[in-house]
């Protein structure tokens, strides 16, 4: 068999840094072959991000912050021009006001409630609308969940009501554009320590918990969900569409 995912352009949204899961997939989509082209969000992360993809041949990195119009339509433009098509997309982005994540769930403010949901859930609908243009061979969307969505985790808050809607926006994206032959799946991670996860309290106690529980007795790595998105972002996934897949070690089975 030939590379996973040779001569597939993919537009990878959401790396900040070594540890972030978008550079975990990243790497595992290079390493298949394909072409990629990054978006980060400022010119902080701008600056990491091109650090990282210097040693990766023939890619290049664009600003786009997902809460503005006209970041996301420049972005969708110069891709339009560079590449023409695209085969896949990773939306890896998520963000709630720091104090929405510190208070309790009853306190979270009107503002933080839509710039959670803007940030976390609606930008894949954005995202999934410009990119149905460019998949013009069909294509495949994969965004980044997590179990906070369906139980309560302390502290998770409203980023569990914004995974909420991005897990019911996968499964109506992946009704609209079947017929293209576009497919939109989630991957609900396990815990990992990534930027987002590095300040949470009692975060290395959530990860001793999953190491306990979960039927694997261990937490996921990067390695893990790059491979689980090369899964869905090549032909090997080619039936399956609308679905979360978790990748948790198991840990969302267990009751107790
Ligand atoms: P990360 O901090 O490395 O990545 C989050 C990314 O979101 C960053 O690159 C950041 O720049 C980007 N972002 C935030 N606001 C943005 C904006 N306005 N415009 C553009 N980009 C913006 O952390 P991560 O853990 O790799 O997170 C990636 C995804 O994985 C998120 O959706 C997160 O909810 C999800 N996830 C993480 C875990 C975990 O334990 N780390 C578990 C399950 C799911
Ligand atoms: C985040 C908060 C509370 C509990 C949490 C998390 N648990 C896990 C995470 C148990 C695993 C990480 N996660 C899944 C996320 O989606 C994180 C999103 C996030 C993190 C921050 C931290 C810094 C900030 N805003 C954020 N917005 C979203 O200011």
């Amino acid at each position: 068999m030939g590379l996973l995912l040779e001569g597939k352009n993919i537009l990878v949204m959401g790396v900040r840094n070594k540890w972030s899961i978008a550079w975990g997939i990243a790497q595992a989509a290079y390493k298949e072959g394909a072409k990629l082209i990054f978006t980060y969000q400022g010119q902080r992360e701008g600056e990491s991000v091109k650090e990282l993809i210097s040693e990766m041949e023939g890619t290049e990195a664009c600003q786009c912050d997902i809460t503005v119009d006209s970041d996301i339509d420049r972005l969708f433009e110069t891709i339009r021009e560079k590449y023409g098509t695209i085969h896949g997309l990773v939306h890896a982005i998520a963000f709630a006001n720091r104090e929405d994540l510190l208070n309790d769930f009853v306190y979270t403010s009107r503002e933080g409630f839509a710039h959670a949901l803007d940030v976390s859930a609606y930008s894949l609908v954005a995202v999934a609308r410009r990119a149905k243009d460019l998949m013009t061979q069909g294509g495949s969307i994969v965004t980044l969940t997590y179990m906070g969505s369906e139980k309560v985790f302390p502290g998770y808050n409203v980023m569990g009501v914004a995974k909420a809607a991005l897990e019911t926006s996968v499964k109506y994206l992946a009704a609209n554009l079947g017929p293209a032959g576009i497919r939109v799946n989630a991957i609900s991670a396990g815990p990992i320590k990534t930027m987002s996860a590095r300040g949470i309290k009692d975060f290395s106690n959530i990860l001793e918990v999953v190491e306990k529980k979960a039927p694997l007795r261990r937490s996921i790595n990067l390695e893990e969900l790059g491979h689980t998105a090369l899964y869905l972002l090549s032909g090997l996934s080619s039936a399956v569409t609308g679905e979360v897949l978790h990748v948790d070690c198991g840990y969302n089975i267990m009751g107790i």
